[in-house]
């Protein structure tokens, strides 16, 4: 035992390609490894003992970003964040919804979002107006929001002074340029790249598979980007602490129980009509917190 101890080194999950996990080892090395059967589903940004081949051990994670599979059961997408970037662009088109369903994800486990809009080097000046509001709605809940453009590289040093010594992945829509950026980001990504597939055997599998990468201080996690967001078993509790707006308002409301729907005195409704809280962030939250 004390020589096999001996041997055991610790690393970070890169990308969990199902038949077997990339780890990037403390001292450098990238291996490919295969989970002892007894850990759960390892992924990106996870911190595990190697040991021969086999990940023996994995450390607990400061956070978990989740999302329901098809029966409503928790499946981890990535560990170990402090930040989530929500991208969105248009095109594919903007999906408040869908932010918002990560913004709760986010605050149910402790992580910070950053709301980016990106591709703004296409907007003419009444889409650019409109989504200027919308990011100003998010600023005023606290959240860092930021325009930005991969192509005219307006907003990405900005992007990149905000994220320096952060854990943040990237996730969003597909084709809303989550990888563009994070390409931009760290140039040398595909030499990381290629290394990762020649160290492990494995293809590049960019959009497929979520993958952390090292930066500075910090990393950064790319994602496969996704149609809709299922919340892991959350229920409507979860999903009003989540909406940090509308909690902070609703401690106002006449009702501790307020549904914010047709009670006498609701703050949050007054807010949506002093227009503190913008309707269509109203809307959503009325949707996810609906009965099925
Ligand atoms: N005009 C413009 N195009 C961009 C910008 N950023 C990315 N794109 C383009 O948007 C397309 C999608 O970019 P990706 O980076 O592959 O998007 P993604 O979010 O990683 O997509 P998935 O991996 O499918 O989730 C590509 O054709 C990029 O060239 C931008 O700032 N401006
Ligand atoms: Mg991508
Ligand atoms: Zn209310």
């Amino acid at each position: 035992m004390e020589d096999l101890n001996h041997l055991t080194e610790k690393g970070r999950v890169i990308a969990n390609f199902r038949a077997a996990v990339a780890v990037q080892l403390d001292s450098g090395e990238l291996v490919r490894a295969m989970p002892l059967t007894k850990l759960p589903m390892l992924v990106a940004g996870d911190v595990v003992d190697y040991n021969d081949d086999r990940i023996t051990r994995l450390y607990e994670r400061t956070t978990v970003l989740q999302r329901g599979d098809a029966r409503g059961k928790p499946r981890p997408l990535a560990a170990n964040l402090t930040h989530l970037a929500i991208v969105s662009a248009h095109p594919p088109g903007i999906d408040t919804l869908l932010i918002d369903q990560f913004c709760v994800a986010a605050e149910n486990t402790g992580i910070s979002p950053i709301i980016i809009l990106n591709k703004i080097d296409l907007y003419e000046q009444t889409e650019r107006r409109k989504l200027d509001m919308m990011l100003k709605a998010y600023a005023q809940m606290g959240y860092n929001s930021l325009a930005v453009s991969r192509d005219s590289a307006e907003g990405m040093q900005s992007l990149l002074d905000l994220l320096q010594d952060k854990s943040v992945a990237f996730v969003g829509a597909s084709g809303v340029g989550k990888s563009s950026l994070i390409k931009f980001l760290l140039p040398d990504r595909d030499v990381r790249e290629g290394a990762i597939s020649a160290a492990t055997g494995f293809g590049s599998h960019t959009t497929s598979v979520t993958y952390w990468y090292e930066m500075g201080e910090g990393s950064i996690i790319d994602s496969p980007g996704v149609r809709q967001f299922t919340f892991a078993e959350l229920n409507s509790v979860d999903v009003r602490h989540g909406y940090i707006d509308i909690a902070r308002a609703g401690q106002d409301c006449k009702f501790a129980n307020c549904s914010h729907r047709h009670e006498p005195n609701c703050a949050v409704k007054q807010s949506v009509d002093d227009n503190t809280i913008a309707q269509w962030r109203y809307d959503n939250y009325i949707k996810l917190t609906d009965e099925p």
